[in-house]
């Protein structure tokens, strides 16, 4: 949650500044927080948001935005409410009505009722945070109790705040909830991307069993780092996605994994549809309710931890992609920010992922390229052994 923590920060850094100009460097660094006098990094800690009920997570995870939903309406700051009857692109039979989605008794509340409205027999609640809340990685931390019957169809789940990659399937979709009121008490997480998606029949996905899913809250969990989405239900992390470029030479890495931008959330109840109209709706279920008592987004806080700088990248290579490189990403500390890539021995290029096309580079030249990794402690591994590449014109 960049969006709230810079601004912070650098509002707090000019008030210190501000207030006594004649301030030496050591008494500045002396009012900031306790933690960062003797922080092992050199960089700031995050700083957990007020509103936060929870404000850290396992010691490295900092709140930076929560929706507590413990008001008596929804933060508008935070959320746009989705009026229309266009089925959600996948022909649900509700109508999205303001009316619909409230705050009460400390939740998120959005009721699916039986009713005519426009060209819908039934009416929802559908919110979203586009151009309010986004995230880039970080751990998205929810509590919810799902809708009872056959024919609902819940969901939490984030899409792209711009379509970076082109319209959907193309930008990503992250499914970090969904629930289907005939399954009951399973779980799912899935993502969709242009060549994984559920048009297509193959989109990832993992399911869970969770008992009492619409009887209690239930809190759900997603981490998300560069190059992997884990998803969790009830302290469990039952879902890993990740992008192994090995697995997909004929494509560049946006079309299997685009989860390197800024995502908004949506928070619906749809009734019906491809999905949870599969065995029909039954009609004596309404009104029936989603309820989600907060939504919190950690940051994880480099400045704190200690861990080793990252190590040298693994089995650089040539793709089946033209002009294209890929080599192993190290998942297990999940602490790499960016890969730089190095061409004859100068730096390139920057990139976020461990796949790479070349595109500026003279025709049929062969090249020596190397790879090293940076952490986002800006600590850079040392390079690999140099591969021989050609550039194809
Ligand atoms: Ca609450």
């Amino acid at each position: 949650m960049k969006k709230y923590t810079i601004p912070f920060l650098l509002l707090s850094l000019t008030l210190l500044a501000c207030q006594d100009p004649s301030s030496s460097s050591s008494e500045l660094v002396s009012s900031l927080p306790p933690s960062s006098q003797d922080n092992p990094n050199g960089i700031l800690p995050l700083e957990p948001e007020e509103t936060c009920l929870e404000p850290r997570l396992d010691t490295y995870w900092v709140c930076t935005w929560s929706d507590e939903f413990n008001g008596d309406q929804l933060n508008r700051d935070y959320w746009n409410v989705e009026v229309n009857g266009n089925g959600g692109g996948n022909n649900e039979a509700q109508y999205y009505l303001e009316e619909n989605v409230a705050v009460e008794e400390g939740n998120l509340v959005i009721t699916a009722k039986k009713e005519t409205y426009i060209n819908k027999q039934y009416t929802s609640g559908r919110i979203n945070s586009r151009y309010k809340v986004s995230a880039k990685y970080g751990r998205v931390v929810f509590r919810a109790q799902m809708p009872a019957g056959r024919g609902t169809w819940a969901a939490v789940w984030m899409l792209p705040l711009f379509n970076r990659y082109g319209q959907w399937p193309n930008s990503g979709e992250i499914d970090i909830l969904e629930y289907v009121g005939y399954d009951e008490n399973r779980v799912f997480a899935a993502t969709h991307t242009a060549k994984f998606n559920h048009t297509t029949n193959n989109n990832p996905s993992f399911g869970k069993t969770v008992e009492q899913a619409e009887e209690a809250m239930v809190t759900y969990e997603m981490i998300w780092s560069p190059g992997e989405i884990r998803v969790a239900a009830d302290g469990d992390f039952y879902g890993t996605f990740r992008y192994i470029p090995q697995f997909n030479q004929d494509v560049t890495y946006d079309e299997v994994f685009p989860f390197d931008q800024e995502f908004y959330f949506i928070i619906n109840l749809a009734i019906g549809g491809s999905w949870g109209g599969v065995e029909g709706i039954d009609n004596t279920i309404f009104p029936t309710q989603m309820k989600v008592d907060y939504l919190r987004l950690y940051e994880y806080d480099y400045a704190v931890d200690t861990f080793d700088p990252p190590v040298t990248p693994t089995n650089l290579a040539t793709s089946q992609l033209e002009n294209t490189i890929h080599w192993n990403r190290d998942f297990i500390g999940t602490k790499v920010e960016y890969y730089l890539i190095y061409v004859d021995g100068e730096f390139h290029r920057f990139t976020e992922n461990n796949q790479f096309t070349f595109n500026n580079l003279v025709a049929n030249q062969t090249y020596e390229v190397q790879v090293s990794a940076m952490d986002f402690l800006g600590r850079e591994s040392a390079v690999t052994q140099p591969i021989s590449f050609t550039f194809e014109g």
